[in-house]
């Protein structure tokens, strides 16, 4: 029996709510995350919105005066994305989720599956339990709500996930999996974007069920030979696709300091904080090329500093040389204008540490 039982996890309003939780003056106001094109000053679009300004209309991808417009009379808070910040929170929640599972896949910046077949022995009342403790860990590590589904394969754990948000928890058992699918717009299907289900409506297919009985062979004109009958076996809950483990691009840490500093005087956060990359980067027989500082300020800026080596390194002693002078530098050319309160460092550009070893075994025997 090949039978399995996938998790997938995505977090509620992921930027939105990443900003509620560091300035919690905002919350209950519509937020808007803006990504801003810089031509004038309301060009750009919305890259997230709080559920807050959804209910008003506003929604990712659309025009920020768009937004503005719509939210005309109310209190809105409108941000810049600080990808920098969303992607700390991220890694350390992506380092807590997989933690439940050895297998496991993250898709996007707040978005994760795991494959939980063995350790749940195929029982969704285990698996349960297991999406509750992800839940409750999210909530205690970063006070942030998430959605998790759980489901035979990868397209239906989403799609429960995506049907009760936000703070969902929600299974689709075998026998539930057609009573859920049938009536669902076509939009809802991952694969099926604007262009796509506009054509199909066109050929008067509105709901997921009339998709997964249609013609295969007017599927395949319409849509090519690969994606209409695709999108067919979608339509019908079908999705081998393994929980794939992907190569880390990098590790990070981040501290909250116990006094706010203008010099480098936080050499025991520093020392931890290398000492556990070390660790992460030898556990994973890695190696990285770039070692990076962060600094977020008083006033809530995310500053970067980083240096690409000659070569790559994974010991504590060498990772703290080259952050420990990057952040005297950076403190340097701030000249103590402004004050850090969370530092951070960050390793990336990872190489394997075998494929390094093989070749340096290799060139001995030249
Ligand atoms: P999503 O998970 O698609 O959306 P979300 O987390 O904001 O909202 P929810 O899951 O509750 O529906 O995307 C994750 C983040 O990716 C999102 O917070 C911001 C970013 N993003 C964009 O920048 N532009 C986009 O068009 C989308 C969809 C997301
Ligand atoms: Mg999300
Ligand atoms: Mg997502």
């Amino acid at each position: 029996m090949n039978e399995r039982i996938i998790i997938a996890v995505d977090i509620d309003y992921f930027f939105a709510q990443c900003e509620e939780v560091r300035r919690p003056e905002i919350q209950g106001k519509p937020v808007v995350i803006c990504v801003y094109s810089g031509r004038t000053e309301l060009s750009g679009v919305v890259s997230t919105s709080n559920y807050v300004a959804r209910a008003l209309g506003v929604e990712s991808g659309i025009p920020i005066s768009a937004a503005k417009r719509r939210l005309s009379n109310t209190d809105a808070v409108f941000l810049s994305v600080d990808q920098e910040y969303y992607k700390l929170v991220s890694d350390r929640i992506m380092g807590a989720v997989h933690s439940f599972s050895e297998y496991f896949e993250q898709v996007s910046i707040d978005e994760a599956f795991l494959d939980v077949t063995n350790a749940t022995h195929r029982d969704y009342e285990s698996a349960i339990e297991i999406g509750r403790k992800i839940k409750d860990q999210i909530k205690d590590l970063e006070k942030l709500t998430c959605s998790v589904g759980i489901a035979r394969n990868k397209l239906l754990a989403k799609m429960a996930a995506d049907s009760q948000k936000p703070d969902g928890l929600s299974v689709l058992h075998p026998d539930e999996i057609s009573v859920f699918l049938d009536p669902l717009p076509i939009g809802k299907l991952p694969g099926v974007g604007p262009k796509t289900e506009k054509r199909m409506k066109e050929l008067g297919i509105e709901t997921i069920s009339t998709l997964a009985h249609f013609d295969p062979g007017i599927l395949a004109d319409e849509f090519g030979r690969n994606l209409g009958p695709q999108l067919a076996r979608l339509a019908q809950g079908l999705d081998d696709e393994p929980v794939r483990e992907r190569e880390p691009e990098q590790f990070s840490r981040i501290v909250t300091l116990k006094r706010d500093a203008t010099s480098f005087n936080f050499e025991n956060e520093l020392r931890s904080m290398t000492g556990d990359i070390s660790r992460r980067l030898r556990s994973s027989n890695s190696k990285c090329k770039v070692v990076g500082i962060i600094v977020i300020t008083t006033n809530l800026k995310t500053k970067h500093r980083a240096r690409t080596l000659d070569v790559s390194i994974d010991s504590e002693q060498e990772i703290f040389a080259v952050t420990s002078e990057l952040f005297k530098s950076y403190f340097e050319s701030e000249n103590s204008k402004t004050q850090a309160r969370r530092v951070g460092i960050r390793v990336s550009n990872l190489v394997s540490s075998e494929r390094q070893e093989s070749v340096s075994n290799l060139s001995e025997f030249f």
